[in-house]
């Protein structure tokens, strides 16, 4: 059987400076649950943050579905992210080549580079698409996220493209800080954080593709580490309270793993 390290042995391990932060923020607050807000208006996604910021250690934004999306949106996040110490992760999922990447990221309405702590990217344009963020990632020490696999049912990104999304991390290990996956693979080093989304207690899937699993599954069955859940949280009614209990599960396999 698979040997578990803890969270701050990872942080030790880590080869980017965010993974490393991340490791110990959630060795530190006790939590391995990362909340998607795919909400549309600022205030909304900064009341959840600054209600749930306390169970996270991560907020996932998509910035580019906020109708009334402004500069002091970015501000007042940073504010509460600093307060309850929680990382930033804005879920672009970048895909062209390096040299318009390197705009996408910088540049534009959202300057992402400026505020997040790590981004998603596809693979599908080589591993020269890293590149394209070597500049804004040295200055910051924020950390890339590699697609290898998704949630959605039919994804492309299995077998060998997964094979080679990890030995794409591998080569770039100082800009990425881990995985977006549904399993742990053997190929996938201590240094790396493995994130999964498509988490909810009392669903199967939506009329769209997604796909859902328990806390308990993605992280004990599957080796994972972080739980990202969208609106098993922002869509209850209790939000607060709903994040404790996902915090709490996926602690709670987290714990059992390392037995
Ligand atoms: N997301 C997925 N699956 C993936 C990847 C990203 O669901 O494979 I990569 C995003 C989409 C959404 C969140 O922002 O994670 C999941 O939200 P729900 O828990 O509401 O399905």
């Amino acid at each position: 059987a698979k040997k578990y390290l803890t969270y701050e042995e990872r942080a030790k391990l880590a080869t980017n400076p965010t993974a490393s932060k991340l490791f110990n923020i959630m060795a530190t607050k006790k939590t391995n649950l990362a909340v998607a807000v795919d909400l549309t208006r600022k205030q909304e996604v900064l009341n959840l943050a600054d209600s749930i910021g306390s169970e996270i250690c991560v907020l996932k934004t998509h910035v580019d579905i906020i109708d009334d999306y402004d500069q002091d949106f970015v501000h007042q996040l940073e504010q509460i992210a600093s307060k309850h110490n929680f990382l930033i992760f804005e879920d672009r999922k970048f895909a062209d080549i390096g040299n318009t990447v390197k705009y996408q990221f910088e540049s534009g309405v959202y300057h992402i580079s400026k505020w997040a702590h790590m981004v998603t990217i596809h693979g599908v344009a080589g591993p020269a698409i890293i590149d394209g963020f070597r500049d804004s990632i040295k200055q910051t020490g924020a950390g890339l996220l590699l697609l290898a696999q998704m949630s959605s049912k039919g994804s492309l990104c299995v077998g060998e493209y997964t094979n080679q999304m990890i030995e794409m991390g591998k080569q770039n290990s100082d800009a990425v800080m881990g995985f977006i996956c549904q399993e742990r693979l053997e190929s996938m080093s201590d240094n790396f954080v493995l994130m999964t989304p498509g988490i909810q207690f009392n669903s199967k899937g939506d009329s769209m593709g997604q796909q859902y699993n328990t806390p308990d599954y993605v992280v004990k069955e599957k080796g994972t580490d972080v739980i990202i859940v969208g609106r098993g949280i922002y869509q209850n009614s209790e939000p607060k309270s709903e994040a404790i209990k996902y915090k709490q599960a996926a602690w709670a396999a987290y714990e059992s793993r390392l037995n």
